[in-house]
């Protein structure tokens, strides 16, 4: 079968909800969007380890210290699972480590702010993994098999790390004024950079027509942000904290809230590697590549002894 017809049965079984498969044919488009995509949510998995590892050794309880251990332990799972998706596709993690650590692979905007306090612990599990949420259980549905697969596990943990999010939030709203200021403090610095988690908006996401196209993404950027304000929106209400956007309204018309323009300058700089954080981040990253350098060099020589006595 010569490509054109190919592209054509490829596509008439995205068009009827099939799933794809490694070894099916794929258009070199539909692989290089999967191995960009998957790559960049596995070193977003990875790199958003630390603004949370941060706080292990400074968690105010052993239940809490044990808890966000789990968590950030979970997310490393995250990013093993996703380098084995993008490797279905022919591509080698080294390849993919070496492009994070370089600078030249992007990973999400929102892991290039600091954590300032615990109550950022708080946040991040409430708004960063759920807005993760939002977006990951379409994911789970997409075209891609292994990719949906690992969405789907992901999907199921991050929900378990957004209720732990929401309880601490929930502790700290409804403890002394000291606490719930802290807790204020956080959601004022954390609600916009998760509102643009989700990319720029539908005009200015070159990526969106062909991941539609072929069911890797199955809702637009816009859509998916707005879903994930009208299900936030509430749930500071319930716990008497305010969201840092005096244009904030529910729209009867729509039944969906309507919310003020996002600083878009500012996340095309933080993706750029000019944010806050970028240069700590990377720099955390490398060391800990050159502190695992001896475990890389012992596994290999106990897999060369193993080849040898086999
Ligand atoms: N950050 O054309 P679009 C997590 C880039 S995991 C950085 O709209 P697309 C778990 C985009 O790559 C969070 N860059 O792009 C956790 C493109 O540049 P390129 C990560 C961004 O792909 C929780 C350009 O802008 N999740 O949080 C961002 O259609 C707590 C134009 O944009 C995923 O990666 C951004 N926010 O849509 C861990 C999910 N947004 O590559 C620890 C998979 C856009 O052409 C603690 N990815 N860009 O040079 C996706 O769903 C999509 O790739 C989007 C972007 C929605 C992120």
């Amino acid at each position: 079968m010569d490509d054109e017809l190919k592209l054509q049965a490829f596509e008439s079984r995205i068009g009827a909800g099939e799933t794809i498969e490694p070894k099916d044919w794929m258009p070199e488009g539909y692989r290089r969007q999967l191995i960009r995509m998957i790559s960049q949510h596995a070193h977003s998995e990875i790199v958003g380890m630390l603004p949370e590892g941060n706080w292990i050794t400074r968690a105010p309880s052993l239940r809490r210290k044990m808890i966000l251990l789990a968590k950030v332990q979970d997310e490393a799972g995250h990013g093993l699972y996703l380098y084995s998706a993008a490797e279905t596709l022919g591509v080698e993690r080294q390849e993919l480590t070496e492009q994070l650590l370089s600078g030249k692979a992007k990973y999400s905007s929102i892991f290039n702010y600091p954590t300032l306090s615990w109550a950022d612990m708080g946040t991040i599990g409430w708004f960063v993994d759920g807005a993760a949420i939002v977006n990951q259980t379409m994911l789970a549905k997409c075209s891609y098999g292994p990719y949906a697969r690992a969405n789907l596990r992901i999907c199921k943990e991050e929900s378990f790390h957004k209720k732990q999010g929401y309880e601490i939030i929930t502790a700290l709203a409804g403890g002394t004024p000291e606490q719930k200021m802290m807790a204020q403090d956080a959601v004022n610095r954390w609600w916009k950079p998760s509102l643009m988690m989700f990319g720029p908006g539908d005009k200015d996401s070159p990526n969106s027509a062909e991941l539609m196209k072929w069911k890797i993404k199955l809702k637009g950027n816009e859509e998916l942000r707005q879903r994930f304000i009208d299900l936030t929106v509430p749930q500071a209400q319930a716990v008497g904290l305010t969201l840092p956007d005096p244009e904030l309204r529910y729209n009867n018309e729509t039944g969906h809230w309507n919310y003020g323009e996002l600083d878009w300058k500012e996340f095309f700089e933080v993706i750029s590697g000019r944010g806050p954080y970028n240069r700590e981040r990377l720099k955390a990253r490398k060391e800990a590549r050159r502190n695992g350098e001896w475990v890389r060099i012992a596994a290999e020589a106990y897999a060369e002894k193993r080849r040898m006595l086999a």
